[in-house]
């Protein structure tokens, strides 16, 4: 197994104006460790998402989601006594999007360490883990820690999108949970401002977090800039790579194909230069289509973001 990831992946319903203005509404799936876990089955690895789905159709649409993604679901648990949870995204203007969350007691949130164990027993070469997880509860928090803890243990590089959700818990929550990790952590990727909540001093400078987190073992930080590409902070040095050129309709799910896109790198053997830059494509593939997961490129298509505008495949 190439890489093993776990978290919530919920019901999407997707609403094109606000939902008190009777919008069309589409249901798909989502789930930032999915979106990655999707995004490396497109580029030909062998991914599995572990978690749990209800008894439910929604747990159906994202099985059946995934398996068409061919996206591994051998540690899935389906939970007789919870319901899937459900997400809304509302379109507010073009590129803005109004997150709403139905997830308490959700099945997903209710994920163990005993669910995780088998799955972990399969050896990934990486452990993709999000702070995502380890807010939705005390035992998802806890399968969180044991799981970045037994997978460095057994020699995996254990990799972690801080993905901080204000509508999930407070700032001061997430630093003590997540701060937890760092030992067992070998890349963390955020924003600036995520990888800021994982140090003491909240005005540090992003250079001097990155260098925090590299003082206390953490081999990597990359860190996500958006419109300005992204830079790896690493025991070696800086590597800055420029964002590639996209027209954005919808940035929501870009963190979560950067990430995937710098982790085919690390399985691939690239540079710091070239994960970073696999990293920004797969971003703005993500930004220039609607949906978090349903714009991801196979590795075939890579070379289509250098197709100048109006070119037609025929
Ligand atoms: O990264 C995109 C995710 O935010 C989305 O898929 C939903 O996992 C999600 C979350 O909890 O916000």
């Amino acid at each position: 197994m190439d890489v093993l990831t776990f978290g919530e992946t919920m019901i999407a319903l997707r609403a094109d104006r606000p939902l008190a203005m009777n919008p069309n509404i589409s249901a798909t799936i989502a789930g930032a460790e999915s979106n990655v876990a999707t995004a490396l089955a497109r580029l030909g690895h062998d991914v599995q998402w572990a978690g749990r789905v209800g008894d439910d159709s929604g747990g159906e649409l994202i099985r059946r989601t995934l398996r068409a993604e061919s996206v591994g679901q051998d540690h899935v648990t389906t939970d007789p006594g919870r319901q899937t949870g459900i997400l809304i995204f509302e379109q507010r203007l073009p590129d803005v999007t109004r997150v709403g969350y139905y997830r308490q007691n959700s099945a997903g949130s209710a994920l163990t360490i005993d669910d995780l164990a088998p799955a972990l027993a399969g050896n990934p070469h990486i452990l993709h883990i999000t702070g995502i997880t380890s807010a939705l509860g005390a035992s998802a928090a806890e399968a969180v820690l044991k799981a970045a803890s037994a997978a460095q243990g057994e020699g995996a590089t254990v990799t972690l999108d801080v993905n901080y959700r204000a509508k999930l818990w407070s700032r001061e929550e997430a630093a003590a949970a997540l701060r937890a990790l760092i030992p067992f952590v070998d890349v963390i990727i955020g924003s600036p401002d995520e990888v800021g909540l994982l140090i003491e001093d909240r005005a540090a400078a992003p250079a001097d977090s990155a260098s925090a987190l590299l003082s206390l073992g953490v081999r990597e930080v990359v860190l996500k800039l958006g419109a300005d590409g992204a830079t790896l902070h690493g025991r070696h040095g800086l590597v800055h790579s420029p964002a590639r050129p996209a027209t954005a309709v919808d940035s929501v799910g870009a963190g979560d194909a950067f990430t995937a896109g710098y982790i085919s790198g690390l399985l691939t053997g690239l540079s710091a230069k070239e994960r970073l830059y696999l990293a920004n494509t797969l971003g703005a593939f993500a930004v220039s289509s609607r949906g978090d997961w349903e714009g991801l490129p196979t590795r075939s298509e890579l070379a289509l973001l250098d197709a100048g505008n109006g070119t037609a495949l025929r």
